[in-house]
């Protein structure tokens, strides 16, 4: 059993025997929801996010937590990620996906750059510690972005990786993504640029496999 397992691991190479930990959070609704749920996800380093568009037409932006609805770039030397506005057909059977990496544990702050969503209380926090910084949390957050004068999008998509959710595909620990596109770039606060999310669909497939094996 051991000898398979090693066997197994030394010929697939080790970074594809990891399991990668996938976060899932569902952005709006098909009853126009204005939110992200979950709101609060604790995530893990080499943990993935992976924002499900499910209705409307919303963003996935990284802020600062001080200026809650302006890009992170334009209040400090991080680029940030932005998904981009991401509309959600009437009758979509596909769901559109926007998946970060997760490289450290530092809160990432998010919020949804679509007209007033972001005042509206649009927000999101990962990796939230108030034992680290007490007014640092998401319902402060989202006070600060209330009173906010404007809401503004980032300036170029980047910071994520889009693909492509098949409606079958399960809504937790795993993903089955499709790649579409690609806007890997920069280096960002706390979550960069991705592999190509078959990595994730390969890596299930080993775990199945070294389940059988064992
Ligand atoms: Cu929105």
């Amino acid at each position: 059993m051991q000898f398979s397992t090693l066997a197994i691991s030394a010929f697939i190479g080790s970074a594809l025997a990891q399991t990668t930990t996938v976060h899932v959070v569902t952005v709006g609704s098909k009853s126009g929801a204005i939110a992200y749920s979950p709101n609060s996800v604790t995530a893990a380093v080499g943990d993935m996010v992976q924002f499900q568009f499910a209705g409307g037409n919303h963003t996935v932006t990284q802020s600062t937590f001080d200026q809650p609805c302006q890009p992170i770039a334009m209040n400090s030397n991080v680029t940030g990620f932005f998904s981009g506005f991401m509309p959600v057909a009437a009758g979509s059977t596909d769901t559109a996906a926007y998946t970060i990496a997760i490289n450290n544990t530092t809160p990432i702050w998010v919020y949804c750059s679509q007209a007033t969503h972001c005042q509206k209380g649009m927000n999101l926090v990962i990796n939230v510690n108030p034992t680290k910084n007490a007014s640092r949390t998401l319902a402060a957050y989202t006070a600060l972005a209330a009173k906010a004068s404007a809401n503004l999008p980032g300036v170029s998509i980047e910071g994520g990786v889009d693909s492509t959710v098949s409606a079958n595909s399960s809504s937790t620990g795993s993903s089955s993504a499709s790649q579409t596109s690609s806007s890997a770039s920069t280096s960002t606060n706390g979550a960069t640029n991705l592999y190509p999310s078959v990595t994730l669909t390969v890596g299930g497939a080993l775990a199945l496999f070294m389940g059988l094996m064992m």
